[in-house]
């Protein structure tokens, strides 16, 4: 059994009171129950609040460039599959900068979790708007409200084929851990799509503005998270009620499970031959 003091308290450079924090707590949590070590864990994030968990914990990291964690943590997941890889990073990094390599990771299907620390801005820059702000939200970037329509990442992953998609809410940690625990245990691409209310910057969508509507799906036996079209429904709601929980699950064979060779070792493990590699190169020459 791992202890959750081996994940480590580290200083943080987040606001107090940010929503990040019970991320991060239930993040640990979820890790120790599910009895992983740190070193079987690698945890990526982009730029921004949000990715700088990786910072925060002790497990294998990696920080990468605005809008690109998603690349070098399927790229480490398929050279070794044994790894557990998370990728924590923002709204404004996952499916603005980030938004091609959202959509075409949902299509390769690599066996990673991705959390999504969704406070409908930009938090590191200072509150510009984000692409899942709402329409008509005021910030200094657009001071006579936002015009763009919002990004639906619930609907937009389901459409694209995830196998695994979830919102969740930092106001309550225990159902966000039961999430993440859900996710890391998926075999393939999970998303859970996590409401993190920023204090410092968006006044709006504040703890008080989510609380008031949120609602969980998980124990609600008439609702069937295997049912495309029901899914896809229960996406379009957002507003006055939004709902929590398992939103979609399929099935489905992941990336790495494609090519019998790995079942046998790592990609990592293979040996490296110099000879094999001279000869492949001389085909081209
Ligand atoms: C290519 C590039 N563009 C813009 C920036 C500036 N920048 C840094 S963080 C950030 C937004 C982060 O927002 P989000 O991903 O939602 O994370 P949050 O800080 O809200 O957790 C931006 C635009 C950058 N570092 N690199
Ligand atoms: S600016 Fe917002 S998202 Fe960033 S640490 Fe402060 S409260 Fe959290
Ligand atoms: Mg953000």
């Amino acid at each position: 059994m791992s202890n959750i003091h081996e994940f480590k308290t580290f200083e943080t450079a987040w606001c107090p009171g940010c929503g990040d924090f019970s991320i991060l707590e239930s993040l640990k949590g979820a890790l120790t129950e599910l009895d992983l070590n740190p070193h079987e864990v690698l945890i990526v994030g982009g730029i921004g609040q949000a990715a700088k968990t990786p910072q925060y914990l002790n497990v294998n990291g990696f920080a990468g460039l605005h809008g690109r964690a998603l690349p070098p943590a399927a790229a480490a997941k398929i050279v070794n599959h044994n790894l557990t890889v998370i990728i924590n990073t923002g709204d404004g990094d996952s499916y603005g900068e980030g938004g091609n390599h959202f959509i075409h990771n949902i299509r390769r299907n690599v066996d990673m979790t991705h959390f999504v620390h969704n406070n409908q801005i930009y938090g590191l820059t200072k509150g510009q708007s984000s692409p899942t702000s709402d329409v008509g939200h005021v910030t200094d970037f657009t001071p006579d409200g936002v015009i763009n329509q919002a990004l639906n990442p619930i609907l937009t992953a389901i459409a694209l084929g995830a196998g695994f998609v979830a919102r969740a809410f930092s106001g309550d940690k225990e159902h966000l851990k039961e999430m993440m625990k859900e996710a890391i245990n998926y075999n393939g691409y999970a998303l859970v799509d996590i409401l993190q209310p920023c204090v410092s910057f968006n006044k709006v969508n504040t703890f008080a503005w989510y609380k008031k509507r949120v609602y969980k799906l998980t124990g609600d036996e008439s609702y069937n998270p295997n049912d495309k079209i029901g899914a896809m429904t229960k996406a379009l709601e957002w507003g006055d009620k939004i709902p929590l929980g398992i939103i979609y699950r399929e099935d489905k064979k992941s990336y790495t499970n494609h090519f019998d060779f790995l079942k046998e070792s790592t990609l990592l493990e293979i040996p490296y031959d110099a000879k094999l590699i001279q000869s492949l190169i001389e085909e081209f020459i």
